[in-house]
């Protein structure tokens, strides 16, 4: 990466905001190939990328106050996308871990580096290419996050589950952040079929009963169902941000037992 001299420690700033716009790039690509519903989100995701894409390319290439830009495009960053880095729970779902990899790495370096760049600056510290320090911090970060993905995407493929419908009678579809239907009713003493259509981790749960099986992207269950009589609230866990009342906002519906 040689190219105009510029403080040391400014390229590995640049790196660390090119990994933080990565995560709402990776989000966006999940998004469209699932041909989930994201025109809402399109325009907030893109300038989430491009923010701190236009803060890597000015603090590589001009002068000391860009870093503060830098600084600023990470904190801008890391306020919208902050709710990716609770993916960082769930290492087995890929389109939740890595951008939360992404974004929490590459914030962290950005603004760490950008400082460091300020104090190489004032002690004239110029480079034309990373060498010492900065060249190891930029491989140990790309090393780092390649590593992450690749362990993440073989847990997820080798622990998502692929059930077969088999007998049971009732299909429960997680898609879009919503089950697919208002209501189940199920006779109890069965199995239901669960498939997440979404490429990211959704629960079926079902507090009273105890029930909260975990359902990765693309991932399919069979899942008991208890000979206990009642209506009773159905709910992700991760994408319910009241669990004492579900239903108010979440992703929740109602479990009906015979
Ligand atoms: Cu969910």
């Amino acid at each position: 990466m040689a190219g105009p001299e510029n403080a040391k420690w400014t390229r590995l700033a640049a790196l660390g905001l090119l990994l933080a716009g990565l995560a709402p790039a990776v989000v966006l690509v999940a998004l469209l190939i699932w041909g989930m519903d994201a025109q809402e989100d399109l325009i907030f995701l893109i300038s989430a990328m491009v923010i701190p894409f236009v803060g890597a390319l000015l603090a590589w290439r001009f002068g000391a106050w860009t870093k503060f830009v830098a600084i600023l495009a990470a904190l801008l960053t890391a306020m919208a996308m902050f709710w990716t880095a609770f993916g960082l729970a769930q290492p087995a779902s890929f389109f939740d871990f890595v951008p939360g990899i992404l974004l929490t790495v590459g914030t962290l370096i950005a603004i760490g580096a950008s400082i460091a760049a300020l104090i190489a600056g004032n002690r004239g510290r110029m480079a034309t290419a990373p060498e010492g320090g900065e060249r190891l911090g930029i491989a140990l970060a790309l090393g780092l996050v390649v590593v992450a993905a690749v362990v993440s995407g073989a847990l997820n493929l080798t622990t998502r589950g692929s059930a077969d419908a088999g007998e049971a009678e009732t299909t429960v579809t997680l898609k879009g952040f919503e089950y697919g239907e208002a209501g189940y009713v199920v006779a109890g003493g069965t199995e239901v079929f669960v498939r997440n259509d979404d490429p990211f981790a959704h629960t079926f749960t079902v507090e009273e009963l105890g029930i909260d099986e975990s359902l990765l992207g693309a991932g399919s269950k069979l899942i008991d169902i208890p000979a206990e009589p009642g209506t009773y609230v159905l709910y992700c866990r991760i994408h319910t941000s009241q669990p004492e009342d579900p239903q108010a906002d979440g992703m929740a519906t109602a479990l009906t037992i015979l």
